[in-house]
């Protein structure tokens, strides 16, 4: 029944869909996606506009899970856009109405109304500013890009501005930008590219889109199909698709690249909202001009409560050593402290933390703070990361950093797991 309902809808997104070069996922992968996002939505949660957003570029909207989601979404407008939201929050938040055919300039919830493109463009403002003056953003280049596609998607505000700075930013080959962050940029830049009528804006534009799209090209036929890591492949598939003029005669081999994402079994919904999209030929881009026609509801609700984890207590998992350091050597009073920890093979590396805080909580107490990809260490020992100061948490395997949270990473018998207060 659920597949009924889930398939009527995205079979409709897929047959409106430009589906780059050909490439579109086996719409039973689809199916599973749309129904893991659906799974994801919980009351106990903060709604995720990236999830919805998602579920509307896959034209997944017929649930009622879909449509408490969408109340969610504009409730938490009215009540946080203002007050505590980072700019590029707002900016998902844009999107996600924007793709739901909502108007973002009056979201009205709970007898409250709010102008989301006005809070998008007073905080972009602020970026831009910053930006300006500092070389680096109030936040991160991310929030940024995303902040100039809500504005360009919608015409409003200095979007050109936030372009060409973004534009340079991605050029500068000092600034080390990571993928995800620049296929971000890309969609942003395509949009201001097709919206401006001023040929030096264009021509920096293009080069830009040349530059990064044709690294992202030379990245995936490096690493036999990979462009970044797994998780910034959902983002990096968006850009390319949205911007083939921009790497002709150069042509995309789009088998390869999805053939790496079908690999993967991606379970968080972060991951999926990102990927999701591209699979069905779609990118953020094309939040604004969804065809957005409502059918019947089927599916259930949002999840009451997480869902039951299926405990095996009988099975004793084999015990495995997994040796944890924590480091600072940046801020304050330096330190360095290192334990061993015996915990059940398969355990998260949260649970490490958490032994390792039991046998010694002067020393590895810690704090974590529920964020959209699960959650996030801010603190240790006392010391908290401040995005003020662009200070934070970083965690190593030996040398290499880690490409998952504490939330999902399972360490290995003998791994070396290091936490380092670092800056980005
Ligand atoms: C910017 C960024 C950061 C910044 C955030 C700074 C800030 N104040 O904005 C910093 C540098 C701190 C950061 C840290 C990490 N990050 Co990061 N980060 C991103 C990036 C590029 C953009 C996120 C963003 O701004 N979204 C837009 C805003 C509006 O949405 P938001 O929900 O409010 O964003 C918040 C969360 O994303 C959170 N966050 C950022 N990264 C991570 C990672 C994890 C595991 C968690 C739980 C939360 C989290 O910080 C954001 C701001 O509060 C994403 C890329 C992506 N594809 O999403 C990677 C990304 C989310 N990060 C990733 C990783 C692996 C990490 C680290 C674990 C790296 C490490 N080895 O230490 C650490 C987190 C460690 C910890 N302390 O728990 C992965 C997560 C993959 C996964 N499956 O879990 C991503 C997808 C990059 C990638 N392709 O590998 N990150």
């Amino acid at each position: 029944m659920l597949g009924v309902a889930f398939g009527i809808g995205v079979l409709l997104a897929l047959a409106g869909g430009t589906a780059a070069q050909g490439c579109v996922a086996p719409h039973h992968l689809v199916l599973e996606m749309v129904q893991r996002l659906e799974e994801s939505v919980s009351v106990q949660e903060p709604p995720n506009p990236s999830v919805l957003l998602a579920l509307n570029l896959a034209g997944a909207t017929d649930s009622t899970t879909y449509k408490w989601l969408l109340q969610e979404i504009q409730e938490e407008a009215v009540k946080r856009a203002q007050k505590d939201m980072t700019s590029g929050e707002v900016a998902l938040y844009v999107l996600a109405l924007l793709s739901s055919c909502r108007d973002p300039r009056h979201v009205e919830a709970l007898g409250q109304t709010v102008d989301l493109l006005r809070v998008l463009q007073q905080k972009t403002d602020v970026e831009v500013a910053h930006l300006e003056v500092e070389g680096i953003p109030k936040t991160t280049l991310y929030s940024v890009s995303l902040d100039t596609l809500g504005l360009c998607l919608t015409g409003v505000g200095n979007y050109q501005k936030a372009a060409v700075l973004l534009a340079k930013q991605v050029l500068n080959a000092k600034k080390h930008l990571s993928v995800d962050t620049r296929a971000v940029a890309v969609l942003a830049l395509v949009c201001t590219y097709n919206r401006t009528e001023q040929q030096n804006v264009q021509k920096l534009l293009w080069k830009a889109l040349s530059t990064v799209t044709k690294d992202f090209l030379n990245k995936q036929e490096k690493n036999d199909g990979m462009i970044g890591n797994i998780y910034s492949m959902g983002l990096a598939l968006q850009a390319l698709e949205a911007t083939a003029k921009f790497y002709a005669p150069r042509k995309w081999d789009c088998a390869q690249a999805f053939s790496v994402v079908y690999r993967h079994d991606y379970r968080q919904p972060m991951a999926i909202a990102q990927v999701l999209p591209a699979l069905v030929g779609r990118s953020y881009l094309a939040a604004a001009s969804l065809d957005c026609t409502t059918s019947a509801s089927v599916s259930p609700g949002p999840q009451q409560s997480p869902s039951p984890k299926l405990d095996t207590p009988k099975v004793h998992r084999a015990l495995i050593t997994v040796h944890y350091a924590i480091v600072n050597k940046l801020q304050g009073k330096h330190f360095s402290y290192a334990i061993s920890v015996r915990v059940p093979d398969g355990s998260t590396l949260l649970k490490v933390l958490q032994v390792a805080e039991e046998e010694k909580p002067d020393v590895f107490s810690f704090r974590t703070e529920y964020t959209s990809w699960g959650p996030m260490v801010v603190s240790i020992h006392g010391l908290a990361a401040n995005p003020d100061d662009r200070t934070y948490w970083q965690f190593l395997s030996g040398r290499d950093a880690l490409q998952e949270g504490v939330g999902t990473y399972q360490p290995q018998d003998g791994e070396h797991i290091r936490a380092v207060f670092s800056t980005y």
